[in-house]
């Protein structure tokens, strides 16, 4: 029972069974680095594409108790993680308003690298708009969005560009992407993304040219995606990735959200494009590998990937 929350269906708002859901994107070109955070504004635009299957679903009641509670995945969140919501949430909802309990479940392994971040705040807003009936307009919620997690604002397009003066544009594209995740690690990562990018921003030795690249593969995915060239695009969402992932080898003390495993993960996609496959990856703040290829090569790959990746695997769209 998915019906459309009256907007438009193109923009894929939707309220299932009460419940408000926010969708997971993953950047084919990276945000990595804050150039202001009050208002958020990435260094570099960057692109993303949103994977249906990957959501958070969030609902708000009236709290029984007398104070506001937050629940993910029906286990009770400690105070840290509810004065974090609440402060997010106070900027845009009613001063006086009545404690409540948000109820989230993801299907998505929370904070493992797996844009659980943009589908949980995209989620929240929304369920927000409807409790508080605060009548916001998509593009009203894209903004909100962003102050609790830049990336989210992508979530509310099928493929988002999220340019340097904070504004967010709907892209299109004719070719029919799809991704799988090859799951290395789904436990909560170590270092939130926020701290990795300030990190990486304040000391590695290769942000500057990190932004410059991603200035230049933005202006070329743009390109790409218009004349729907697939190569190029792979091309580029690998590329892009890894320089994003320099920085942080390349930061003071140096670190990596990668691991052996991501590693075989990335050689067996480079193996099987060598015999023909097409597709390509690209990693988060985490360990594990997305793969995108086109739709229509989703069951001759799977099938192969399976052979060699006996870990668990994700498809991410519908
Ligand atoms: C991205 N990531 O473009 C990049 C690539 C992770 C790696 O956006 O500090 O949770 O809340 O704005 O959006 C994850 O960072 O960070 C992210 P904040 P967010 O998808």
């Amino acid at each position: 029972c998915i019906k459309n929350s009256g907007r438009t269906k193109r923009e894929r708002i939707f309220i299932m069974d009460g419940y408000s859901l926010g969708y997971a994107n993953i950047a084919l070109v990276k945000y990595w680095g804050k150039k202001s955070k009050d208002p958020v504004l990435p260094y570099n635009p960057n692109i993303s594409l949103r994977l249906d299957n990957l959501l958070s679903k969030t609902k708000i009641e009236k709290s029984l108790s007398n104070e506001d509670e937050f629940y993910i995945n029906d286990e009770k969140q400690g105070p840290e993680e509810v004065n974090k919501m609440i402060k997010f949430i106070s900027k845009f909802t009613p001063v006086d308003r009545e404690k409540i309990c948000i109820k989230s479940y993801n299907t998505v392994p929370t904070a493992a690298g797996l844009s659980s971040s943009s589908s949980g705040t995209m989620a929240l807003v929304l369920a927000c708009n409807e409790y508080f009936k605060l009548n916001k307009s998509t593009q009203e919620m894209v903004e909100i969005a962003k102050e609790g997690s830049g990336s989210s604002c992508r979530s509310f397009y099928k493929l988002a560009a999220w340019l340097e003066d904070g504004s967010v544009e709907e892209l299109s594209c004719e070719l029919d992407f799809s991704m799988m995740v090859l799951v290395v690690n789904e436990d909560r990562k170590k270092i939130s993304s926020r701290v990795a990018m300030e990190q990486c921003v304040q000391t590695s030795t290769t942000f500057a040219s990190w932004v410059e690249k991603a200035k230049k593969d933005f202006v070329l995915m743009k390109e790409a995606l218009k004349e729907a060239d697939f190569e190029k695009i792979g091309e580029i969402t690998e590329s892009n990735a890894l320089a994003m992932h320099e920085t942080t080898t390349t930061s003071s003390p140096s670190f990596t959200f990668l691991t052996e495993e991501s590693h075989r993960a990335m050689d067996i996609v480079k193996q099987l494009r060598s015999q023909g496959y097409r597709c390509y990856f690209t990693m988060d703040a985490g360990p594990n590998v997305k793969v995108l290829y086109l739709k229509e090569d989703q069951d001759k790959l799977y099938e192969e990937i399976s052979k060699l990746w006996n870990k668990k695997i994700i498809l991410c769209m519908e």
